[in-house]
């Protein structure tokens, strides 16, 4: 169950960010709708949200997931693997420090980006990527284990098509984790329920539980069917503009 959310608005220069992907340029206007719309459906999930403003300094900052690890029991601060994100930790730090009590962080030479972190009920998966390295890693894992949390490493640095672990894994709750076609054969992962996601519809897999709802990107019939058929109610929204931004649904919101 989460209360609250962290959002940033992208800034006017969101185009100027870091893409990997060949799906053209986004249009700011749209982006800024969207992720209004955005906001307004985690509200709608009875969210409380915190609207930071945008930051210029950094085109990729309203991607906040990648700042910070928050779990039930404290907030971890990231340092993230590309030079030009790594300011957007102190610039979320204060928001962050007025929310929790205590704060750990990642040190160098440890880079982690959040975007590589899945909980599944107390148990995380660590997505060991070309942005989160083994020393930022191992470092999560111990202040995990400090909060009583269990985790387990997962090297995704072979698969090209996605930039951190959660682009290609959700867990929804339920023991169901959504997982694209590519990674579903990961022991790991066999105590769970899958819904398995079509190499057509991968960038679906990013998809987050919030409260009753399963919030999902808007053009992907198969899964948002099959996450109707079992009963989770999805929202689904519109992400064309994050997307061309290698940006996913998990990666536009902190949420605890
Ligand atoms: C980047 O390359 O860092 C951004 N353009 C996209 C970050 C997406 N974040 C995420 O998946 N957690």
């Amino acid at each position: 169950m989460f209360r609250n959310a962290i959002v940033r608005i992208p800034g006017t220069n969101f185009a100027e960010g870091l893409t990997t992907v060949d799906l053209g340029v986004p249009c700011y206007e749209t982006a800024v709708e969207q992720h209004s719309r955005y906001s307004k459906a985690l509200k709608e999930c009875g969210l409380t949200i915190t609207i930071l403003d945008a930051d210029l300094r950094y085109p990729d900052s309203t991607f906040v997931e990648d700042t910070a690890v928050l779990t039930q029991r404290g907030a971890i601060l990231t340092r993230p693997g590309v030079p030009s994100r790594e300011g957007e930790v102190a610039a979320i730090r204060d928001t962050i420090g007025s929310l929790f009590p205590s704060i750990m962080e990642i040190d160098a030479p440890g880079t982690l980006d959040g975007g590589d972190i899945c909980e599944a009920e107390g148990h995380f998966f660590l997505g060991l990527s070309h942005r989160s390295n083994e020393e930022g890693v191992r470092q999560l894992a111990t202040h995990l284990d400090a909060q009583g949390y269990t985790s387990a490493v997962i090297d995704v640095r072979g698969m090209t098509s996605i930039l951190h672990l959660k682009s290609g894994i959700s867990y929804i709750g339920n023991n169901i984790m959504v997982v694209m076609e590519e990674m579903a054969g990961n022991e790991l992962f066999r105590k769970y329920d899958l819904i398995r996601v079509s190499a057509k519809e991968s960038y679906a897999a990013n998809c987050i539980r919030v409260n009753e709802r399963v919030l999902v990107a808007a053009g992907y019939p198969k899964l948002i069917g099959e996450l109707a058929d079992r009963g989770f109610h999805p929202l689904v929204l519109e992400m064309s503009e994050f997307q061309k931004m290698d940006g996913g649904l998990s990666c536009l919101s902190l949420r605890f």
